[in-house]
């Protein structure tokens, strides 16, 4: 069997300082993370939760240089707008690092030191991409090409963005330098790398069976399919040895005592989950802790909160460099998350389609549960998942407002207007209707025990990754909490029958109790203002929730007859149509600005589909230009007569710009007939002519093969 551990490395995923954060960060590794962690300090677990900003590699250099900025102006920029926006979000991170900080720095190169010492290195020349224009040679991000998996143009040369690929440099397809914009050439560098080789045999044990001679135990069966998926699927295709140094000016230093380290830097991947290492050491000198008993020690466990693109790097890298430097215990964990879409698309940076945290806060300073909430709702969990403003919408006003704040509201107005506020005192043997119509003789062994599994069914849901199902169990307990008072209606016989009233409003305060702590882990925020209301010990996140089931379990209130309650807090208000009108205008706003001038990728095609019967509604036909002219005050239009063989039309087309009226009779083109006609400089138009751009900005005709009939079908 394999004991729980006792103290816990929660980590999540360090974030690039190199752009703000969207809402698909949040839901791939920060909120997950969150929860677990708060969640395990409820359950008066030992927690480390640990953080912080990724600033090497050639992520953050390539952005300096496109903004014409150091290195150090970018990565201040982000960590600081990283800091405020965890913050704001109430990720309650025990450490918020950063890897440009000396001891990250140190604690990277002594790891590097003894794998090195070790023998785990390779010193192999390779022939890599050098940009002869910039005089560098261009790793990872210096290189964009196509995708050899999608097809998707601005793949880096380490990661393909689109498809979560990982690649190298070589694989891509039509390279070109992001310095230059030139085709590099191939050159000669010496680098160190880890024989990944010799690993893959243990490895492969150890994700199949959990088990690797004390420092690797886990339990199988809780890791995600689509992790343990993509493992496999690397470990089949054979591990290769992989470099762990770069040719680059940014990062952190070979250690000089090697041979050749000079203009060396670390890898990104081999500096920064080393970050979360470091960052622990600074957490535990600041606060009296032993930054080993978090790493080395049996009884600590540590899972790793990522998103699925960086599962090969926290699976099987990562490890093989902890097994490598021998001191280390392997992660329990890696329950990585898939990827939330956004109105239907993927998130992109470059083409402005994101909702941006920071932007999020400004613009909802007082929802910031509302977010969490959403975002736990729809997590990619087992597969991709979507985020739209009309859902964000409908779960704040049905569920928060509708359910949720309504039941606690309605509890603490009734407690005030029946008793001033004071917990009743009830006779246990007085009937109330449960929630399933029936009656129940008395509350404290049925209902407090049905309080009790569903506090522990949300419980489970936490320890198996499963958020979403969790949050599920909350607002079930909340309608569970408005179906009693909607089945006793408090309201009408509060005169005939108050004792009867009394169980029920004491039940229901024992659930407000009981909400306000099991609603910690997702909504914060929300917790302290029902902790307050309640009139209740402020929460101090140390096993408040084995607490509360031990009580319940035991047929125990968990509110005292006589405790006194405070006044209702407002929880959660709707949200209006014109508010998220105006989210998704901003949101189209930003998109059409940054791609007006860009082609449409094929990706962006494969987004935008539609159904085959969309496409044959369309009818579109061969025919021949026979008449043009200028439309009169309008520079843009020409007014065209075409032959379909079967009748003749007169067609308003935008081309005037390009096309002068003589040069464009006789013309062969492709005309869709049954477009809606249509009034323009008062003329009726009635159907379109197809064109195509071409990369110049010029116009063509959509021509049928010389000779064609008119009015022959496209199909
Ligand atoms: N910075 C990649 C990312 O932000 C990388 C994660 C590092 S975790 C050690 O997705
Ligand atoms: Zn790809």
């Amino acid at each position: 069997m394999i004991r729980p551990p006792e103290r816990y490395t929660i980590t999540a995923a360090l974030p690039y300082a190199n752009g703000p954060l969207h809402i698909g960060h949040l839901a791939g590794a920060y909120l997950p993370a969150d929860v677990y962690a708060r969640f395990l300090r409820l359950m008066g677990k030992d927690v480390a939760f640990i953080c912080g900003s990724d600033e090497h590699g050639a992520a953050i250099t390539v952005k300096a240089k496109k903004e014409g900025l150091q290195p150090q102006d970018i990565i201040d920029k982000y960590h600081h707008l990283f800091e405020e926006t965890f913050a704001k979000m109430n990720i309650s991170f025990d450490i918020y690092h950063r890897t440009s900080s000396p001891i990250h720095h140190e604690t990277a190169k002594e790891f590097f030191k003894t794998l090195y010492d070790n023998g785990e290195f390779e010193a192999i020349e390779s022939e890599q991409y050098f940009d002869e224009v910039a005089g560098q040679f261009l790793a990872d991000r210096y290189i964009i090409g196509t995708c050899p998996k999608c097809g998707h143009e601005e793949a880096y040369g380490d990661q393909c963005e689109n498809c979560g690929s990982t690649l190298s440099p070589i694989e891509l397809i039509k390279p070109k330098s992001t310095l230059s914009g030139e085709t590099p050439v191939m050159r000669k560098t010496t680098h160190w790398f880890l024989k990944l080789d010799k690993h893959e045999k243990w490895l492969r044990e150890w994700l199949e069976t959990g088990a690797l001679d004390g420092i690797g135990l886990h339990n199988v069966d809780e890791w995600k399919n689509h992790v343990l998926g993509q493992c496999k699927s690397w470990l089949d295709g054979g591990l290769q040895p992989r470099a762990m140094t770069r040719d680059l000016d940014w990062g952190v230093d070979v250690p000089s005592e090697i041979e050749g380290s000079e203009g060396k830097k670390l890898y990104v991947w081999m500096d920064a989950p080393i970050g979360y290492i470091s960052a622990t050491r600074q957490w535990a000198e600041d606060n009296g802790k032993n930054w080993k008993d978090y790493w080395q020690d049996k009884k600590s466990g540590i899972i790793h909160f990522i998103g699925k693109d960086n599962i090969v790097f926290h699976c099987i890298i990562f490890p093989a460099i902890l097994k490598a430097h021998g001191d280390y215990k392997l992660p329990i964990n890696v329950p990585a998350n898939q990827f939330m879409n956004l109105e239907g698309r993927k998130i992109s940076t470059s083409k402005g389609w994101a909702v941006w945290v920071h932007e999020y806060i400004q613009d909802f300073p007082d929802q910031i549960d509302v977010l969490r909430y959403v975002m736990i709702k729809n997590m990619p969990e087992q597969k991709d998942s979507e985020f739209t403003w009309r859902g964000f919408q409908d779960a704040n006003n049905n569920e928060l407002v509708g359910n949720f704040a309504n039941f606690v509201n309605r509890v603490l107005v009734l407690v005030h207007k029946y008793y001033k506020g004071k917990v009743p005192k009830v006779d246990e043997d007085v009937e109330i209707v449960g929630s399933d119509g029936a009656l129940m003789p008395s509350f404290i062994d049925s209902e407090l025990m049905e309080l009790f599994d569903k506090v522990y069914e949300l419980s489970n849901c936490i320890w198996e990754y499963d958020f979403r199902g969790a949050l599920q169990w909350l607002m079930n307990i909340s309608s569970w909490g408005n179906q009693l008072l909607q089945s006793n209606e408090p309201w009408k016989i509060q005169k005939e029958e108050p004792e009867k009233v009394k169980v029920v409003m004491n039940l229901c305060v024992q659930i407000v109790a009981a909400l306000s702590i099991a609603c910690r882990p997702f909504l914060p925020e929300t917790s302290e203002k029902m902790q307050k209301m309640l009139n209740l010990k402020e929460i101090k996140d140390h096993r408040e929730l084995v607490n509360i089931q031990n009580k319940l379990a035991a047929g125990r209130y968990l509110v005292k007859a006589g405790h006194v309650v405070g006044e209702p807090i407002h929880l959660f208000s709707r949200i209006p149509d014109e508010v998220i009108d105006a989210q998704i205008l901003k949101l189209k706003s930003a998109t059409s600005a940054m791609t007006d001038k860009k082609e449409n990728s094929p990706q962006d095609a494969e987004n935008n589909m539609i159904q085959f019967d969309d496409f044959t509604k369309m009818d579109i036909r061969t025919a021949t230009i026979t008449k043009a002219e200028r439309v009169p005050k309008a520079d843009k239009l020409l007014k065209l007569e075409v032959d379909l063989g079967y009748e003749t039309r007169t067609i308003v087309s935008g081309i005037a710009e390009h096309f002068e009226p003589d040069s464009v009779v006789g013309k062969k083109v492709s005309v869709l007939v049954n477009l809606q006609p249509r009034k323009i400089r008062g003329v009726e138009s009635k159907g379109m002519i197809l064109m195509a751009d071409s990369n110049n900005g010029t116009l063509g005709f959509v021509s049928p093969p010389e000779g064609w009939e008119n009015g022959q079908a496209i199909r």
